[in-house]
């Protein structure tokens, strides 16, 4: 591959595909496919209990903190903003990064930047990529399939054999519930470490593990438990955090990455949470004690569905094992797949009742999709089953199936979806009552633990429970009564074992706040029903910006450290 003839001179901007997202337009914004984590895919039927956040673009603030050219990231642009910062911005190179879902978005980027800055070079990476013939869609330079950071590194000429650095990345922005905007203090946030990309498991399905390598292959930035100790350690001094989103796909699999992790922590007498992704299989390989010491307090698990073959599910009873997390303190969030071969009309509700049945803190449904790029993808168009000329943009797994199942119409597909989340509401209540449940279930069985660590962690936790959550749950307990009257009567019990074991301080917090909770979720629910949707803030932060910009840049303030502006 050439290098860029200015190397490390060349300015670059580094961009996120553009909103407002919520709604629906011509260049693939979607109304159901907003940029939020949970309500897009998780608690979107929990109305105003429903957990909203954004989250930035971490792959670009990867290449960001890793290369030394001068380098801007704007995430969350409108057109507008992009428009501007082109002009403003006098760029060599301008990489957009994006998923397949946003090709309409990428094209039109593209489109804009030929116009406005023809002399700068286009480059397009991200899972985008992996579109077949992504070259005849878009008119770029460079299409970037894989990894980016060391891609960029070798088109700027950069020492390729220098350790991967991390950015500081607070993990949620802009968090809300019930109605109400958490207040964003420093710390009061985990940190995004991101250790590795891809997965050597390789499930048929899976776009990341076959992105990065597919099955038997992944991506590691920091190797061992030691390497990831440093980064931790540097996040907790620069973000004031104690908690950690590890963003692995499967992070518990690399035991002994995990248990070197451990041993530093427990020599440092580190009281960290951490929130993981893992597959049962994974989870399996330690014992309770093991992950409750390594502050593993939330984990994504894939269940997929009983009747499954895929390796990380074997020998396992996901039920049970959800059951001992829980019982253990650590929320669980499961992951369901919709419409998989064998599910038919007549399964299909026994099988979304098995997932409900799990009584996860919070539940991810998704419908079974060929994604453009994975094994399954190329089984399915082989077979001649894709369904032809749909819009990228409604390929999403949220909405309707993009292939010819056996049994289910396109349009069931979509029925059973949203009846799953529907489902998984109503028989288990918010997810704010379930964690608050497996939050006091670890408190009980660890607020005595010989180590101090340990004790320090679940006590940090149980902050929240013992006042706002519980005033939350009275809020909820009243509204739950006419959706299903014996969760609000757990609830309730809930309640009362809190009051219980805090006794005075959060009697007093449910007297104070349960009624202003009350009125805000049902302002927040007016609202909803009234179309309210939320957008992320535009974000633009430099680095590396005075050093290498040429003569006319003086009124640049920015230098060496990113410098964030956000609207
Ligand atoms: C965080 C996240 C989100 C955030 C997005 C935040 C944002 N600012 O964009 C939220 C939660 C909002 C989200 C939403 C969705 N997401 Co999402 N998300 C992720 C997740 C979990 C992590 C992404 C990440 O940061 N990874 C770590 C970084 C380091 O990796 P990376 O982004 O791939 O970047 C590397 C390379 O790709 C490359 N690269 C990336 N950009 C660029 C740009 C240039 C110029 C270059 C050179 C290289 C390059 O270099 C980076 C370093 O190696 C991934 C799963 C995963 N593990 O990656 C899914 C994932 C990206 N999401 C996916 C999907 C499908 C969605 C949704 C459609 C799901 C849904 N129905 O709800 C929505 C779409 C919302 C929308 N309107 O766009 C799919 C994409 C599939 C595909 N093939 O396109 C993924 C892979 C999950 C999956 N396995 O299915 N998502
Ligand atoms: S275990 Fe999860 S991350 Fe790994 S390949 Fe399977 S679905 Fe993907």
């Amino acid at each position: 591959m050439a290098k860029h003839p200015k190397g490390t001179r060349a300015r670059i901007l580094l961009s996120s595909v553009f909103g407002p997202y919520a709604q629906d337009d011509e260049f693939g914004s979607r109304a159901i496919n907003p940029m939020e984590l949970y309500h897009n895919q998780v608690t979107r039927a929990q109305g105003a209990y429903s957990l909203r956040m954004f989250h930035r673009s971490w792959g670009i603030m990867m290449i960001q903190a890793n290369i030394s050219a001068p380098c801007a990231v704007l995430d969350f642009p409108t057109l507008k903003d992009f428009r501007e910062e082109l002009l403003g911005g006098q760029y060599d190179i301008i990489g957009i990064s994006s998923i397949i879902v946003n090709i309409g978005k990428v094209q039109e980027m593209c489109r804009i930047a030929r116009e406005l800055s023809p002399h700068s070079v286009l480059i397009v990476g991200g899972h985008v990529t992996a579109l077949p013939g992504i070259e005849n869609r878009v008119d770029a330079d460079h299409f970037v399939k894989g990894e980016g950071i060391s891609w960029m590194r070798r088109y700027l000429g950069e020492d390729l054999e220098r350790p991967v650095r991390h950015p500081d990345i607070v993990s949620g922005m802009k968090t809300r519930i019930l109605g109400l905007s958490l207040p964003e203090k420093r710390g009061g946030t985990a940190a995004t470490i991101i250790p590795s990309v891809g997965c050597p498991l390789g499930c048929n399905f899976c776009t990341t593990s076959a992105f990065f390598g597919g099955k038997g292959k992944f991506i590691n930035f920091y190797k061992t438990g030691d390497e990831l100790f440093e980064v931790m350690q540097q996040m907790e001094a620069r973000l004031g955090v104690s908690t950690f989103f590890m963003m692995d796909e499967n992070f518990l699999l690399h035991r002994p990455r995990a248990l070197q992790l451990l041993e530093r922590m427990k020599e440092h007498n580190k009281s960290w949470g951490l929130a993981v992704f893992a597959s049962a299989n994974a989870i399996r390989k330690y014992t309770m004690l093991e992950l409750v010491e390594l502050g593993v307090s939330w984990i994504w698990m894939g269940l997929e569905s009983p009747q499954a073959t895929y390796a990380k599910l074997q020998q396992t009873d996901t039920r049970q094992l959800t059951r001992e997390l829980r019982n253990h303190g650590i929320r669980v969030q499961g992951s369901t797949i919709v419409g998989l071969e064998h599910h038919t009309p007549d399964n299909i509700e026994d099988e979304i009742e098995h997932a409900v049945s799990h009584n996860t803190d919070f539940h991810q449904f998704m419908l079974y999709t060929p994604v453009p790029g994975t094994p399954l993808y190329q089984q399915i168009k082989d077979e001649g089953r894709l369904t032809e000329n749909l819009d990228f943009a409604d390929i999403h797994g949220q909405y309707k199936f993009n292939f010819r199942h056996a049994a289910i119409s396109r349009d069931d597909s979509k029925r059973f979806l949203d009846w799953a989340f529907r489902r998984d509401f109503e028989r288990n209540g918010p997810s704010l009552y379930r964690m608050s449940r497996t939050m006091l279930e670890g408190w009980r069985r660890y607020k005595h633990f010989p180590d101090a660590r340990v004790r320090t962690r679940f006590a940090r936790e149980i902050n929240k429970l013992s006042t706002v959550y519980n005033a939350a749950l009275w809020s909820m307990e009243k509204d739950f009564r006419k959706v299903n009257r014996a969760v609000s009567e757990d609830i309730r019990t809930l309640r009362r074992e809190i009051e219980e074991e805090f006794g005075f301080t959060s009697r007093i917090a449910t007297l104070a706040l349960g009624p202003f909770l009350r009125w805000t979720t049902r302002r927040e629910e007016r609202r909803l029903a009234s179309g309210w949707t939320y957008e992320p803030p535009k974000i633009i932060e430099r680095t590396n910006w005075r050093s290498t910009i040429e003569a006319t840049e003086s009124t640049e303030p920015l230098a060496g450290e990113p410098v964030m502006a956000s609207t």
